[in-house]
Order: structure tokens, then sequence, then C-alpha cells
């Protein structure tokens, strides 16, 4: 379809607890991987732009980073920066990890659980302090019986926030067709804002950068993976038609370079041939990828760390 064909356009932001799915819902709902995933919490540091399209309307997926109690430096800019994407969009969906809530109604909800009730609950008091009026969207109806969910949506819904209560599946597809359109219904009219065939709004470069941190926090344990950042350094585009990236790995102590290197280098090895092989895929063409570590104890607390990544350095 072509760009003259939008009619309305717009913007929907996905907040909710770390985990809930968000990215991966983003990623569903535009089609394309735009957003890393992985089962850890913080995965997403800052917002990701992806575009979606149904019929005559074009829908910009905001996915945001977790929302909850932060305390160190990029936590609190990753927070804020979720309400942010909040603010300025026309919708906004609170997604929410359903099986936690239907733990606490049925029997002992894990530690994991227990937190995510919490940033839920935390997210709700600040949807009724702003007024706004959100779309709930319960996910990972896979994981229990649908019966179970029942007197949970009724809690959720006596709460006065919501519009609207659709249950879905992010990961397995279930009911995101119905919140897709009640999210296109809600968007102006207008026209497009981003060209048919673009997918995300993201720099390459940084969404090259990402796709290695994805790799890394998969393979990484404890607090490792939110002791790293990665930035891609050199993109060269060569006439043979392939390309050449070369990023470094920036961590905050010699002990967590060792860990990220691995046994004669074979973790940061095998790193970058899962994140090659990826990015080949992504980019359709030959990729060579050069990872480097490099120790720097204080990246967390460097302005340019966040103006690369587009967040606020003074919250
Ligand atoms: N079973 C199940 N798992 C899901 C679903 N959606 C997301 N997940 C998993 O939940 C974890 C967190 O997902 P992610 O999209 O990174 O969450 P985010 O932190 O909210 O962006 C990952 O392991 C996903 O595979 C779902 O519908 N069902
Ligand atoms: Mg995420």
């Amino acid at each position: 379809m072509s760009e003259i064909d939008i009619k309305r356009a717009g913007f929907c932001a996905i907040i909710g607890a770390p985990n809930a799915g968000k990215s991966t819902l983003t990623n569903r709902l535009v089609g394309a991987k735009v957003a890393i995933v992985t089962h850890k919490v913080q995965t997403t540091r800052f917002p990701v732009r992806g575009v979606a399209q149904t019929g005559d309307t074009q829908v910009v997926i905001v996915d945001t980073p977790g929302i909850f109690a932060a305390k160190r430096r990029l936590d609190r800019a990753m927070v804020k920066a979720a309400w942010g994407g909040a603010d300025e969009a026309d919708c906004v969906v609170h997604l929410i990890d359903a099986s936690a809530w239907v733990a606490e109604k049925t029997g002992r909800p894990s530690a994991a659980q227990r937190h995510s009730l919490e940033d839920d609950r935390r997210v709700i008091e600040q949807l009724k302090e702003a007024g706004t009026r959100a779309i709930l969207a319960l996910n990972k109806i896979d994981l229990f019986p649908h019966d179970q969910i029942l007197p949970v949506m009724q809690a959720l819904s006596g709460e006065g926030v919501y519009e609207d209560i659709f249950m879905i599946s992010a990961d397995k597809g279930d009911g995101v067709d119905k919140l897709e359109a009640a999210i296109a219904s809600r968007m102006p009219e207008g026209p497009a804002l981003y060209p048919p065939d673009q997918v995300a709004d993201l720099p390459m470069r940084l969404l090259a950068a990402e796709v290695t941190r994805e790799k890394l926090m998969l393979r990484l344990h404890q607090e490792l993976p939110y002791q790293l950042t990665v930035e891609t350094e050199n993109w060269e585009e060569r006439a043979d038609g392939s390309v050449r990236i070369q990023q470094v790995v920036i961590v905050g102590r010699d002990g967590h370079k060792a860990m990220v290197l691995g046994k004669g280098g074979s973790l940061i090895k095998e790193i970058g041939r899962q994140s090659r092989i990826e990015l080949t895929q992504m980019l359709e063409r030959p990729v060579h990828l050069f990872l480097f570590v490099k120790v720097d104890e204080r990246w967390q607390e460097r302005r340019e760390t966040y103006r690369g990544i587009g967040l606020e350095f003074d919250v």
C-alpha cells in the first residue's frame, strides 16, 4: 500500500512493568524485529519506534523501557523515557503479565511475579494521577487456563483507568488482531508519519549495537548484563556489497572484561558469531563484525552514553 492511501496516523505507546512482553508485542505488531527481547528484566533501555500498518491506518508503536522503582541513574532515565513515550502518544496500551495476577489469585506468586505485580500497581496509580486513559492488554494467556483470568479482569476493570480490555499472547499471536484494531481506531486522521517501507525509527548503528547487547544479555548472568553497554564505533559499506561493522562492549571493571571475553576469548567469539548471523539477515547482505571489549569505570555517569541512546542524563 502506498503512502497516499493512509488516512489516519498516530503514536501508540506500550507501557508496563519489566518483562511484561512489551518488546515482543511491538515486534509482532510491526511484523519485524525492531526491539530486542530477552527473559531478563530491563532489556529495553530507550523508547524504540516501530511502524505498523492496518488498513488505511499507520500506527507508530513506541516500545518503552519497563516502569519500576528506579534508583540508578540509568534506571531513572529509562523510567522517565517510558512515561515520556506515553505523554506524547495518541493511545496508551498498559501491558501486564497476566500470569502473575493469576498466580496471585490462585496460589503463591513467585518473587519475580510479586515484583511484577508491584510494578503493575505502581503504573495503575500513576495512570490515575495523570488522568491517562489506557487500553489494558493482559498478556501471556498461553500460560494458564482462560477461566482463571475472569476475576483478574474484574478487579482491573474496577480501577477505572481502562477504556478497553484485551487478552493476548504477544508471543503466540492470539488476540493481537483485535488489540491492533482497537489501537488503529484511536489514531487521528492525517497523513502517514513515516514512509510505508520503513519499519523502525532507529539508526542502523544503534539497532546493530542492540542486537549484540541482546546476545550478551542472553549469555551473561546476574548483574553483569546491566553493567555493560555496546556502541557501534565504525560502519563501512564495502564495494563488494558487504558491510564491516566494528563495535565496542563497554564494561565497568577488569573482572567483567574477563567474563565477557570468556576463556581464551571463546565467549566474545560466540557472541560475535550469533550477532553477525542476525545482522546478516536484518541487513540482507554479508556482514563482517568486529567486537572489542573496553573497560570504562564511569560509563554510566557519562553524558555521552545517554545522548547516544536518546536518554536524559539529569533525572
Ligand atoms: N509465555 C509467554 N511469554 C511471553 C509472551 N510475551 C513475551 N513473553 C516472554 O517474556 C519475556 C520478556 O519479554 P520482553 O518482550 O523482552 O518484555 P519487555 O521487558 O516488556 O519488553 C521474554 O522471555 C518473552 O519471550 C507471551 O505472550 N507468552
Ligand atoms: Mg523490552
